[in-house]
């Protein structure tokens, strides 16, 4: 699947579906983990969601409407968990926002579950995990930042990553949004979950 066209569409705290009813792909993970990052990566274009140097840059659900031509879609960046100094209004805040979006989001067709390939899974990284497959929700685990360590060690981070959250390689996508490592790979895994039921 090729990117042709991008556009963001609108940022919310209480979701309630854009009017265009395109399916949805959404980007989920600790913050700073590189959702906002990838999602440049996958348009080809460096600003279109504002990426942060720490973390909790995205507090809103940020939709992006995709191929607006032909076969378009959503890609979803959703805010990141984990943040450290987040107090507990913000984290119960974050809650609300994420159980309503995955409540209320009928056209969500699958997540991109992003990991850091440096560091083992968290206990929310677990906990997020199991929720997408408790509610069905089809999903790809995109470990990124791979451009952080040599290629000859990747196969050693990812080990750990795959063992914690019970994943297989083929629901993997080794990432970096910097060399753009992944891109094809994350591009058709995010298609098969889009047209899937076609
Ligand atoms: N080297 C490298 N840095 C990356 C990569 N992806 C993201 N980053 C950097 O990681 C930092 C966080 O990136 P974001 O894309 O803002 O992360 P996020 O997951 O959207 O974070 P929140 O919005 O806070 O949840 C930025 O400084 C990015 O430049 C990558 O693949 N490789
Ligand atoms: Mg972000």
């Amino acid at each position: 699947m090729e990117i042709k066209s991008s556009r963001f569409v609108t940022s919310m705290s209480d979701y309630s579906a854009p009017p265009e009813g395109f399916g949805q792909i959404a980007m989920c993970g600790r913050s700073n983990v590189g959702k906002s990052s990838l999602i440049n990566c996958l348009c080809r274009r460096s600003k279109l969601a504002k990426v942060g140097a720490s973390p909790g840059k995205t507090r809103l659900i940020n939709i992006f409407a995709i191929n607006e031509g032909k076969d378009p879609f959503f890609l979803v960046d959703l805010p990141g968990y984990g943040f450290a100094k987040a107090d507990k209004q913000e984290i119960a805040r974050w809650g609300v926002m994420m159980d309503k979006y995955f409540a209320d989001c009928e056209s969500l067709k699958g997540v991109v579950h992003v990991v850091d390939i440096r560091h083992e899974p968290t206990k929310d990284d677990i906990r997020m995990n199991v929720f997408l497959r408790q509610c069905g929700i089809p999903f790809v685990v995109a470990v990124s930042k791979a451009d952080k360590v040599s290629r000859g060690s990747r196969q050693k981070y990812l080990a750990p990553i795959l063992r914690t959250l019970q994943v297989q390689p083929w629901q993997t996508v080794v990432f970096s949004a910097e060399d753009e490592t992944g891109r094809e790979e994350l591009l058709s895994q995010i298609e098969k979950m889009l047209f899937a039921g076609d």
